[in-house]
């Protein structure tokens, strides 16, 4: 069988670090290819389209979109540059044939650069490297430029990815130039590099075979497959067959074929290889299947998925309030939600445990699993989670557990105190560069164990004024114990309403978490104590009611505003006697063990 190229189609991931402006890049593609009505208001990061990506300002899932430049189809994937999401990556590789590498002028490659860079690379995507927001100045660009080339020597898997072009943009007024420092007007250069250097989908022919790198769904339409055609063609209705990873084949039928333009996804009569499309009709398919032509059914090679990393578990609520906020509360409403995050959640690993009330879910780091609680939440979700913990393995019968490269750009006057917190977490320096005016470049290696529960302490330590990247470098031999150094905390001794007096009480011994008016139970966690055991706060006594009304007495007492924890914030405090509480209007943190008693108990058998 032949093969053959689609001249009018490319096929590109765009890929970077964290923050570097992809999804700005492709708002400016999307703008200038015209595929909006002149006074369509379209507004800004088009792409990140669910409410949690626009209040956290990144992207969490990979989204595809096209353009039509000069007669070519572009079918763009936009991806997340959080390392938590690089499964995102790995799952989208599949669809491209080529990769936009972003770079930010001053930062230069960072950390998760050289991740996705690696998975472009190993896919054979030819490359494209972009220098963007060269609109804040371009005194760095040549270093960062050199500083790219290296990345690409280290991670080259053949010759000719080493000879990539390279093109300097500003994503945020939609320019690109191919020299440094040259005025532009539009984005014309980078289409242009775009249609000359990314390769037509080579396609063959025969049989149609498409791999599934996607899943997304419509309440109308149901579960949609997003895959690209490798070979042949389909069409509404056909007659396929899915193969599974374990090489099941079941027979299916096409409902609609679309492509996408834009934001939209038009439906089409028929779709040939090297296009990506969206399928619907067919309910039991998971993302690295096949889909294949039922009468020479052909399997595909599947997708390759990191292990997650971090675990903690996830169950029914049990504190005093269990009920009372949540739509949806049950143990197995809990697990058909895990079940269905699972399908498109493809890093994500979720299990049964002892207990039928308790799930153990996995994922590729804190904020991986924080998002997937704060959907739930939202999704009107009631549960309780146990503190992150990273997932360790033995070989040969010695214990090993995730590592991680750790840097940190910050300034000289924190050097001393980051060196003494990270070496009680097993942090080990690797590098240290400092530019001689005051900022340094921190490398470290760190057990995942030893960065859990750390970015609270980075942020007050540096006063947010120093930035923390980190890459998983694999699984080592354990680095030996990390104690933790939180405080004890302040638990609520009985249940009740909060009040002033009472927690004007708690602020003497450390600071509290909660506001007067809140319930609380015995047991939940009202705030941080000062010293190192948990102390029982009685936070709803009221003053003693006297008769005789004295001129201080009514004198409001002042408390200090509470510090109000977020859910990453939450996970970060708690230690493993303790859990969240999460609700849809509510997180609660709180002791495991909920009186007194059963906590002393515990300590004695200890
Ligand atoms: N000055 C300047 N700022 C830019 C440029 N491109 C993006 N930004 C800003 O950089 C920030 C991040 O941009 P995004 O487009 O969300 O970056 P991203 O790579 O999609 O981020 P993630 O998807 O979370 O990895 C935003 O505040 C943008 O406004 C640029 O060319 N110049
Ligand atoms: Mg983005």
């Amino acid at each position: 069988m032949g093969q053959l190229h689609r001249d009018n189609i490319r096929n590109i991931v765009i890929v970077a670090h964290v923050d570097h402006g992809k999804t700005s890049l492709v708002d400016a593609m999307l703008k200038q290819s015209k595929i909006f009505r002149d006074n369509q208001q379209v507004g800004q990061f088009i792409m990140d389209s669910n409410a949690l990506e626009r209040e956290k300002g990144i992207t969490i899932l990979a989204k595809n979109t096209a353009v039509i430049y000069r007669g070519t189809k572009i079918n763009i994937i936009d991806t997340p540059g959080h390392a938590d999401f690089s499964g995102e990556v790995e799952r989208v590789v599949k669809m491209a044939d080529g990769c936009l590498l972003l770079v930010d002028s001053i930062e230069g490659p960072m950390p998760q650069t050289k991740f996705v860079l690696r998975q472009a690379l190993a896919k054979g995507l030819k490359p494209i490297v972009v220098i963007n927001k060269t609109d804040r100045g371009n005194s760095r660009i040549d270093e960062v430029v050199r500083v790219t080339q290296d990345l690409f020597l280290e991670l080259a898997t053949s010759a000719d990815q080493l000879d990539f072009p390279v093109l300097y943009a500003s994503a945020k007024d939609g320019i690109a130039v191919t020299e440094p420092g040259a005025e532009g007007k539009d984005l014309v250069p980078l289409f242009e590099c775009i249609l000359q250097q990314v390769p037509p989908p080579v396609i063959e022919e025969g049989p149609l075979q498409m791999l599934v790198c996607s899943l997304d769904y419509d309440s109308y339409r149901g579960k949609i497959a997003i895959c690209r055609i490798y070979r042949g063609k389909v069409a509404p209705h056909d007659r396929v067959v899915v193969i599974d990873r374990d090489n099941n084949i079941t027979e299916h039928e096409v409902g609609q074929v679309f492509t996408y333009l834009g934001l939209n996804r038009l439906q089409v009569e028929e779709a040939k290889a090297g296009d990506i499309v969206a399928i619907t009709g067919l309910n039991k398919v998971s993302i690295g299947e096949t889909i294949a032509n039922w009468e020479q059914p052909e399997v595909l090679p599947g997708i390759e998925i990191s292990e997650p990393t971090v675990k903690m578990t996830l169950g029914v609520n049990t504190s005093p309030f269990a009920g009372l906020e949540g739509r949806f509360c049950t143990s197995r409403q809990l697990r058909e939600r895990l079940h269905r995050e699972l399908e498109t959640n493809v890093a994500l690993q979720a299990d049964d445990t002892d207990s039928a009330d308790v799930f153990l879910i996995a994922g590729r780091g804190e904020l991986h699993l924080a998002i997937l609680i704060e959907t739930m939440r939202r999704d009107g979700y009631e549960f309780q989670v146990s503190k992150p913990e990273a997932i360790t393995r033995v070989l040969d019968g010695k214990l090993q557990e995730p590592v991680e490269g750790l840097t940190i750009d910050t300034t000289e006057d924190n050097i001393g105190f980051l060196m003494e917190i990270l070496s009680k977490r097993q942090a080990q320096l690797t590098n240290m560069h400092n530019d001689g005016q005051g900022n340094v470049r921190m490398e470290f290696r760190i057990p995942t164990r030893g960065l859990i529960g750390f970015t609270s302490a980075f942020i007050t330590a540096t006063r947010g004024e120093a930035v923390m990247n980190t890459l998983i470098l694999g699984y080592e031999p354990w680095y030996g114990e990390i104690t933790p150094d939180r405080d004890g905390a302040l638990v609520a001794a009985a249940n009740g309403v909060a009040v002033t007096y009472g927690l004007n009480h708690a602020q003497g011994r450390g600071i509290t978490f909660i506001e007067p008016g809140t319930h609380v139970y015995e047991g939940m966690i009202v705030g941080l104590n000062s010293r190192a055991q948990d102390t029982a706060v009685n936070v709803c006594k009221e003053k003693k009611r006297t008769n005789v009304r004295s001129s201080t007495a009514d004198i409001a007492i002042k408390l200090t505003p509470a510090v109000k924890l977020s859910l990453e914030q939450a996970l970060d405090f708690i230690k493993d006697d303790e859990l969240v509480e999460v609700t849809p209007k509510s997180l609660r943190l709180r002791k495991k063990l909920l009186t007194q008693v059963e906590r002393l108990k515990a300590r004695h058998a200890a």
